[in-house]
């Protein structure tokens, strides 16, 4: 079985769901590192054009799309639940999983790989930077917001879509491996990205040590909380709706709050390779924690709230990591474009890690305003 580009299959899994009116076309759409994404253009007789989201999960991140189906179809309908009671548009305000016409939960091609649909949530916006501190602080407020309303769901029916997710000691150990194995010699022209990460091995057990330690509690968390996974509203600029529920596991608070600092808190793409454009700023991780705290209404401990910042470095310093591991075995992870791709992430990640170091004391005395 050998899976090939996404687009020779459309045919086939157009055909295999039924999105109520004829299908106009397919085209790929957004701009995720993982999955194959397309919006679907549909006409229905007496309407405007429809529109759905069709993706093909990525079969190199996702060994059991059947498990991250069953997560996805329980925290869907378990959100729609949570908002329908507080009043809200559920339909607008969270994901809905359209399944296929042969009942399954999603379709599976003929060569295994693994697609679902989504309607597509219109009159939003999906943002790559954030463009005003507002609009960073809405995304706070949503995703704080979200590990609220998940916070009853029943944490030990979620399967774990990729085992070791956010572990960072296990990131630096396979990055130490790919080092080792070093299969496309590529070792040798970034040994100053891989000294980075081994100086700070320490770093890498600080979340996790807590955890072990019993400061920081496992919630369900969302744990991959860039500012393009929520789709805005194109008139207020309000979070809508939290997208990208591939790795909704328990996890750490600290984790999702950081993951947003590492992509939002600067003005600078994420594969930006002039590095003296990427810089950490320290007014929009302010914005974004204030937002978050008030999102998540109240459900952070002292010392959760304690150790965001540590939560910003880690995710920051993990990406690098992961990105780095990729473009050392090939780049057989993360979407590339252009040659090189994985390394200038990996660059910027690890300038703004040392940007977060420079700001330490500061973003310390933030967090605490908010305790
Ligand atoms: P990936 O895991 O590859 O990042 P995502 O699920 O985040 O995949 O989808 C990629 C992009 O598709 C998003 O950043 C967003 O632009 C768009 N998208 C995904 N789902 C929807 C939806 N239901 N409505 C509108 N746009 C969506
Ligand atoms: C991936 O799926 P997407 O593009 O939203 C990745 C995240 C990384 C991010 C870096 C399942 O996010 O963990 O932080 O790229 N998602 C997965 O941009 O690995
Ligand atoms: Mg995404």
């Amino acid at each position: 079985m050998s899976i090939q580009k996404a687009e020779i299959y459309l045919p086939e899994v157009l055909d295999a769901f039924d999105f109520g009116a004829p299908v106009v076309g397919a085209i790929r759409f957004g701009q995720g590192h993982i999955n194959d994404t397309f919006v679907v253009h549909t006409q229905p007789e007496d309407a405007s054009c429809r529109r759905f989201i069709l993706q093909r999960m990525s079969a190199a991140a996702f060994k059991r799309p059947d498990q991250l189906m069953e997560n996805i179809t329980g925290v869907t309908e378990y959100l729609g639940r949570e908002i329908l009671s507080r009043g809200g548009d559920r339909d607008r305000e969270a994901l809905r999983v359209l399944q296929p016409k042969n009942g399954e939960p999603y379709y599976t091609d003929r060569d295994g790989g693994a697609w679902r649909v989504y309607p597509f949530v219109e009159d939003t916006v999906c943002c790559q930077t954030a463009e005003t501190p507002e609009l960073f602080a809405a995304s706070g407020r949503a995703f704080g917001q979200f590990q609220k309303l998940l916070g009853g769901y029943p944490a030990q029916t979620l399967h774990e879509t990729i085992p070791r997710f956010h572990d960072t000691e296990d990131r630096l150990a396979k990055l130490k491996a790919a080092v080792a194995a070093d299969k496309l010699g590529r070792a040798g022209a970034c040994r100053a990205e891989i000294d980075f990460a081994l100086a700070r091995e320490a770093d890498c057990s600080v979340a996790l040590q807590a955890l072990r330690d019993g400061k920081l509690p496992l919630r369900v968390t969302h744990n991959d909380t860039k500012l393009n996974n929520v789709l805005m509203d194109k008139t207020t600029g309000e979070g809508v709706c939290i997208i990208d529920l591939d790795t909704v596991m328990p996890g750490l608070a600290i984790n999702d709050f950081g993951d947003s600092i590492r992509f939002g808190a600067n003005h600078s793409a994420e594969d930006e390779r002039d590095l003296s454009k990427v810089n950490l700023d320290v007014g929009l991780f302010e914005a974004y924690a204030k937002a978050f705290l008030e999102g998540a209404g109240g459900t952070l401990t002292p010392a959760e709230i304690e150790y965001l910042p540590w939560g910003a470095k880690l995710m920051t310093l993990e990406c690098g990591i992961r990105f780095l591991t990729d473009y050392l075995e090939g780049d057989t992870y993360f979407h590339t474009s252009r040659e090189g791709q994985n390394l200038d992430r990996c660059r910027t990640q690890f300038k703004l890690v040392g940007d977060m170091e420079a700001h330490w004391d500061e973003l310390g005395a933030i967090v605490r305003k908010y305790q």
